[in-house]
């Protein structure tokens, strides 16, 4: 296999990359040129793929999760045949292109995942290889293996340094992931130099230790049959996840090779030359791929071509077979939900008791999980506290442990917040599972890395988020959310519910489930909370809506999740004490309630009357819906909950009471009284785009 056409693919790959780099001016020729003969051997000889169908379900899942090495993933997308063109390789980097400057799912041909901020990749591998295990286990059938495929993953020494790959890689192994393979880039460079000044730990020992088969091969640069050897000794092991450690140089064939000379920075236009000269290119031309490269690889592109089809075959008479399999199947990869599953989502009426929103939540996961058999849900360790797991639930894990199988669809996720968003990423991203995990809201902070990639790369992950305020009592302030739901706000494309009763929290996972394209975060409380007279699911889907009106309203209320029902006894007490009249609005979703027509936001919250929010949490953010705030820019207290709300000392001033919002309302009457009052839906730049 070290035959000339071999060495001429790589060296190929690596000047496609110093090229494109030095084009644009920006980017990491290092990555690309030191991993280029791993690439090489992984997807000529080992992957299964399809380039003109990249959305094949029985592909294997290739990861960068050393994003900054996009060049080398572009490149072998164009070499293999995928629709990236060569202009598209010219365009790296620039504004518009698909080969933007770390790999993005949705804009790229044969991208799985969104990757770049270090660390994440190699979860999101985890996950798309439990999404395997979990796909294969449901839908197999003796004769029929639907889905039989690995997942690779290719790192660098930051994803290693990174907390959240140990948490994922630690669960990976406990699960025994046979399907998973990932190969660390062991070149002892990162961006401040020889790794040797941060991170001297023994990786081999710590991913033996996690339960993973490691394998290290010495010479990356060059050993391309040792480094297929290696592969193939990792698909034989079928009971745990592998490493491949492979020492390689960074930045291979350039004069600063072995360098972080070369981890960022395009090579000099002499550096290019002397490196076309070694790899006996024309040093006066770029963007060159020599023909015999383009067909070597079509080669094996017509092989999973081939293989598709003969896979489409097996999947045709799966259908007659097992027709209601196939059916759910095909469901799920086009990411529809079964026709009326809305049906089974509960209603309450005002005669119905107080129920905290996080039990809520746990009936409507047991109501819809026989309509949804999509769902995978899991918890951080707090399975019992958040509700998370119905019951009957299989856990996911390996058979061996005696724990459940792979077909389970309850994942222990231990406390591992961070791991668990971006795993859940890479549950998403395989196209047969909509994940959910709980954990209490203060704690998703802690992966707020996840839930950026989430957001960006447009997958549907839902956080079922309890113990959503100082609410939760007497835990104190190191559990009580202040800042999390205004962050997460600011999240472009990620859905923040508040849910204040039974029917709003139903609607807000009928449009989490619903929407494609959207990560939800539904933070639920751990008090309970009345049934409010006029929430239906259909107006908290619309994000917000007029809960009560009242015929010359002076002062609109708005608030979210359990302020609304003090905002109902306020509107009381101003009418009773004050004589004043209040109408409510709950703004369960920012993010949909944007999204509504202007009109229908001026319905909610109109000109002429002044309002004032009300939610026990950072007023950020509140200044686009209300004129005056009423909120919690400080850190909470532990105390029994209803002492915390009603706290009036100077040292916690909070009352978040009937009282202490009429308080409030009485002031933002008053001071409104003289002036023009327009609603902040109105925004000078409503016309332009
Ligand atoms: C979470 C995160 N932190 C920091 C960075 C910036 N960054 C990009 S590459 C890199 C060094 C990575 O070193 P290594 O993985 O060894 O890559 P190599 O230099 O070998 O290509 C850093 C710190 C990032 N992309 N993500
Ligand atoms: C809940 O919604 C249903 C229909 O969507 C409605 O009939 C019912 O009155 C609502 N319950 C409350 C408490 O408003
Ligand atoms: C060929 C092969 O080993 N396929 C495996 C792919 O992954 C599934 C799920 O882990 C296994 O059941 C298959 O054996
Ligand atoms: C379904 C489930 O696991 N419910 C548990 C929720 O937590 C409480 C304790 O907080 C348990 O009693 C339930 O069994
Ligand atoms: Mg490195």
């Amino acid at each position: 296999m070290s035959g000339n056409i071999d060495q001429l693919a790589v060296n190929t790959i690596r000047i496609l990359a110093a090229d494109a780099t030095a084009n644009s001016k920006s980017g990491h020729p290092g990555a690309p040129m030191g991993m280029a003969p791993i690439a090489h051997v992984l997807f000529d000889k080992f992957m299964k793929f399809n380039p003109k169908n990249p959305e094949w379900l029985n592909r294997d899942r290739f990861v960068l999760s050393n994003g900054h090495g996009c060049m080398l993933q572009y490149a072998i997308l164009h070499l293999f045949g995928y629709a990236i063109t060569m202009d598209d390789i010219k365009n790296f980097r620039k504004v518009g292109s698909i080969t933007p400057g770390h790999p993005e799912a949705h804009d790229t041909p044969g991208i799985e995942v969104t990757t770049g901020p270090l660390g994440q990749g190699i979860c999101n591998a985890v996950g798309l290889a439990m999404a395997q295990a979990h796909t294969a286990a449901t839908f197999n059938k003796p004769g029929f293996n639907v889905v039989d495929n690995y997942t690779y993953c290719f790192m660098g020494d930051g994803c290693l340094m990174e907390g959240v790959s140990g948490e994922a890689s630690s669960l990976a192994g406990h699960l025994q992931l046979g399907n998973l393979i990932a190969v660390w880039d062991d070149n002892h460079i990162s961006i401040d130099g020889d790794t040797n000044c941060a991170f001297t730990e023994d990786v081999v020992k710590r991913y033996e230790a996690y339960g993973w088969h490691v394998v290290t091969v010495e010479d990356g640069n060059h050993d391309l049959a040792g480094m297929a050897a290696a592969i193939e000794k990792c698909k034989a092991v079928t009971d745990k996840p592998s490493l491949i450690q492979l020492k390689t140089t960074i930045g291979f064939g350039s004069t600063q090779e072995g360098t972080h000379g070369v981890h960022g920075s395009p090579l000099k236009a002499d550096d290019i030359k002397q490196l076309k000269q070694k790899f006996g290119f024309d040093p006066e031309k770029s963007f060159v791929v020599p023909q015999e490269v383009y067909d070597y690889y079509a080669k094996h592109a017509a092989e999973g071509a081939a293989a598709e089809a003969e896979w489409n075959q097996l999947l045709a008479k799966y259908a007659e077979k097992y027709p209601a399999e196939h059916a759910d199947l095909q469901r799920r990869l086009r990411g529809d939900l079964p026709e009326g599953w809305e049906k089974a989502l509960p209603v309450y009426s005002t005669s119905d008791s107080a129920v905290a929103s996080r039990k809520l939540s746990e009936i409507v996961l047991s109501k819809v999980e026989a309509i949804l058999p999509e769902l995978v849900g899991g918890s951080a360790d707090l399975t019992g506290s958040n509700l998370t797991r119905w019951k009957g639930a299989v856990d996911f894990q390996p058979p061996s442990t005696g724990l459940g199988d792979y077909s389970g669809r309850y994942v222990r996720y231990g406390v591992r917040e961070h791991g668990m968003g971006a795993i859940m990423n890479g549950l998403a991203a395989y196209g047969t599972i909509i994940p959910y995990g709980g954990t209490f809201l203060n704690f998703v902070s802690y992966a707020a890395g996840a839930v950026r990639l989430s957001a960006l790369s447009h997958v549907r992950v839902i956080w079922v988020a309890t113990h959503d305020s100082i609410g939760l009592g007497e835990d104190g302030p190191t559990h009580q959310p202040i800042e999390t739901l205004a962050h997460f706000r600011a999240l472009p494309n990620c859905m923040v519910w508040r849910p204040a009763d039974g029917n709003e929290t139903s609607a807000a996972y009928k449009v989490a489930f619903a929407h494609k394209t959207c990560p939800s975060i539904i933070a639920l409380s751990r008090q309970n909370l009345p049934q409010l007279q006029g929430s239906t699911i259909d107006n908290a889907a619309r994000g917000g809506y007029v809960l009560q009106e009242v015929e010359g309203a002076q002062v609109t209320l708005v608030s979210t999740g359990s302020e609304v029902s003090i905002c109902v006894e306020a509107a009381k007490y101003l009418a009773d004490n004050h004589g004043i009249k209040a109408r409510i609005v709950s703004l369960p979703c920012f993010e949909i309630f944007d999204s509504q027509s202007k009109e229908y936001r001026l319905s909610v919250l109109p000109d002429g009357i002044p309002s004032l929010s009300v939610e026990v949490m950072s007023t950020m953010g509140w200044e686009k819906y209300t004129h005056e705030q009423f909120g919690l820019n400080r850190f909470g207290a532990s105390g029994p909950y209803l002492d915390v709300y009603k706290a009036s000392s100077s040292q916690h001033p909070f009352e978040f009471t009937p009282e202490g919002i009429a308080k409030r309302a009485v002031a933002t009457v008053n001071f409104w009284k003289d002036v023009p009052v327009r609603s902040p839906v109105n925004r000078a730049f409503d016309q332009i785009i």
